[in-house]
């Protein structure tokens, strides 16, 4: 081999802290060719033809100059923050945070009566139980997936939709203003994972994998049952956000993803075994991807085929092994990530404990529905080996898939039809390239891969180790998001995101396809319970208003802001009142947002220009209360506050 010099490394030269005795660094800048051609060996058994890991020179600019705009959109999953970040690609500038399940100061989410009703009112019964013991709301929550709707296999840009693990519980997020503006908890499940729109005709279901067995209904009984214990397939109505129907099934759902026809909906399913702690998980070769016929569900679900479970009134209909509403394709141990191809003609099941990945015809399940195919595993038509720890899988609309590969830290690039080819005999290899990633890749997704106009330009890849990439931080470390070009040739990595707790995944839609307002329009649905309040009050338009109301212990202060000054400067109540602060912005500049924050009363909100937000709390100290504007709106922006005087009762 060419680089034995380079990749020959002598004890006395490196450092003694690394147990291979140098620094990753140094392993991975000097063996990124070998490397790449070693663990082709070792896993796929096929040589790579000489090819190299990194191209010489590039074709896409990535540098995004100081004033010009991205080309792409990025949404980032903000796992444990509970929250969605929206980026520029290729820049990789972070544009906007979104909170969704978490609470925020700059924004009061979590705080303000708007987003205290969107995060409580989709809860089950017993979320609602839980949130009273803290206040009224859930306070954190593990966000994944986030995916955008779709029209026809294309993005539309209304909504952008994400799960949240920790609390089992679905958010959408309007794209307009790119704000939460529903949530729902999902009743009978524990761990709501995957989640995918359905991209054709119109995202109309929301598919939701609830990952984690428990007995049905979880209300002390079959504890000690395991072999009891389900979950559940959900299907949401996009529009209502109501939960519509759910599935019983067997084993844990993992990922889950749609056709372009909107029949069927397939998921990844580990634990087929139904074992409640490691070993038992792992005592089977095979586990299952479920395939959901969506027009069967619903058939059942309409012909009163379904029980109801708990104090849920959610139809389930039973989709267990031997069910006519599923197919259990057995695949091997383990799978994760499930992706399908732009063309709609194939879903990939991702490895994870096996080398491979499982290339499924979608047009083949059909036959087995229509019960001319007898053995599920006939729907295969490829099962390449890619390489160790295959996770999820993404596509550049020209016939290639690239893998995600956690042990081998590497993306694979592969040719589907070649893979296909190989399966029945042939002896193309379908493996491309190999590139090395830093390090332990879990999702990658190209620019609209999960669309029908995947444009082949750039792939994010999220690492979940950043290592020695960046300066030291402390022993929490950020995550490495990089981005890498596929427009030509080779995969070249031309850039490294450090990120924050923990994006699992992102997806990429190009500029045009989102089209946010500039600042609220005043007929925005957003406003009318706060409408409904004011015009209760006698107030018929709050831009219109200044004026505090008091009834009974409770007091409502309407107030409008332009900068640089709230249009109340005082108002006074007494201990104890109830007060609801509404504060509508008048300004109607792009950009000019302003705050009301109430010190040491723990309150805060955002007022974007002609938004109205509104907060409620209890006036329990007496004496002065400054209330200040917490966004630098204006030359004066400093002197922009008043007082809150509660009089002793
Ligand atoms: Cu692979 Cu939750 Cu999509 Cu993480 S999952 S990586
Ligand atoms: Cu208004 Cu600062």
């Amino acid at each position: 081999m060419k680089d034995d010099e380079k990749t020959t490394i002598r004890q006395e030269e490196t450092d003694g802290g690394s147990p291979f005795g140098f620094t990753r660094r140094e392993f991975f800048n000097a063996t990124a060719t070998s490397a790449v051609v070693g663990a082709g060996l070792a896993a796929g058994g096929w040589s790579l033809g000489g090819g190299t890991a990194q191209a010489a020179e590039g074709n896409q600019d990535f540098h995004v100059g100081p004033g010009e705009l991205d080309e792409y959109y990025g949404f980032w999953s903000g796992g444990q923050s509970g929250e969605v970040r929206v980026m520029g690609v290729p820049s990789m500038r972070e544009l906007m945070r979104i909170p969704v399940f978490n609470w925020d100061g700059a924004t009061g989410w979590g705080i303000t009566n708007e987003s205290r009703k969107i995060l409580r009112e989709g809860l089950t019964p017993a979320g609602k139980r839980r949130a009273d013991k803290q206040g009224g709301v859930l306070r954190n929550g593990d966000t994944h997936h986030p995916h955008l709707s779709m029209t026809d296999g294309s993005y539309d840009g209304r909504y952008l939709f994400i799960n949240d693990k920790a609390n089992s519980r679905v958010a959408r997020i309007r794209l307009d203003v790119m704000k939460t503006d529903k949530i729902v908890q999902i009743p009978n499940a524990q761990a709501v994972h995957g989640m995918r729109p359905q991209k054709a005709p119109k995202t109309g279901y929301l598919f939701c994998n609830c990952e984690f067995m428990i007995p049905q209904p979880n209300d002390g009984r079959d504890m000690e049952s395991p072999e009891k214990y389900k979950t559940v397939f959900a299907g949401v109505d996009a529009e209502t956000m109501e939960v519509k129907w759910q599935v019983l099934v067997d084993g844990n759902l993992d990922n889950t993803n749609a056709d372009f026809k909107g029949t069927y909906a397939f998921s990844t399913c580990y634990n087929s075994e139904n074992a409640v702690e490691l070993n038992g998980m792992m005592r089977k070769d095979r586990d299952h991807v479920v395939v959901f016929n969506i027009p069967r569900i619903e058939e059942a679900v309409k012909k009163g085929q379904y029980k109801t479970i708990g104090d849920s009134d959610v139809p389930v209909v039973d989709g267990t092994k031997g069910s006519d509403l599923t197919m259990y394709i057995p695949v091997p141990k383990g799978p994760h990530g499930i992706n399908t191809t732009p063309d709609g003609k194939y879903f990939i099941a991702n490895g994870k404990l096996s080398p491979t990945v499982t290339v499924v015809e979608i047009d083949k399940l059909d036959d087995y529905f229509k019960g001319g195919m007898k053995d599920p595993r006939d729907a295969v038509v490829a099962e390449p080996e890619v390489g160790l720890g295959p996770l999820h899988t993404t596509f550049d609309g020209r016939g290639n898939g690239y893998t995600t590969l956690f042990i081998d830290s590497q993306v694979a690039k592969w040719n589907i039809e070649d893979a296909i080819a190989a399966f029945q005999g042939g002896d193309t290899n379908p493996i491309k390239q190999k590139l090395d990633v830093h390090y332990q890749p879990g999702h990658n997704n190209a620019t609209l891969a999960e669309t029908k106009d995947a444009d082949g330009k750039w792939l994010m890849v999220l690492s979940k180790f950043s290592k020695d990439r960046f300066l030291n931080v402390g022993p929490l470390k950020p995550e490495n998001d990089q981005l890498i070009d596929i427009s030509d040739g080779d995969m070249r990595i031309v850039h490294d995101g450090p990120t924050f707790a923990e994006p699992h995944d992102a997806v990429i839609a190009r500029a045009d396809q989102i089209n946010p307002n500039k600042i609220w329009d005043r007929e925005d649905p957003w406003f009318d319970d706060v409408k409904a309040m004011a015009k209760k009050d006698g107030i018929d338009d709050l831009r219109m208003t200044n004026k505090v109301i008091r009834d009974g212990n409770k007091v409502r202060v309407y107030m409008t802001s332009s900068a640089p000054q709230y249009h109340i400067n005082e108002f006074k109540v007494k201990e104890g009142d109830e007060v609801t602060v509404v504060l509508t912005n008048v300004d109607n500049i792009e950009d000019l947002t302003h705050g009301f924050t109430l010190t040491n009363f723990d309150v805060c909100m955002e007022i974007s220009p002609q938004q109205t937000a509104s907060v409620t709390f209890v006036a329990d100290e007496p004496g002065v209360h400054w209330y200040y504007c917490q966004w630098f709106c204006h030359a004066m922006h400093m002197e922009m506050r008043g007082r809150m005087l509660v009089e002793k009762a």
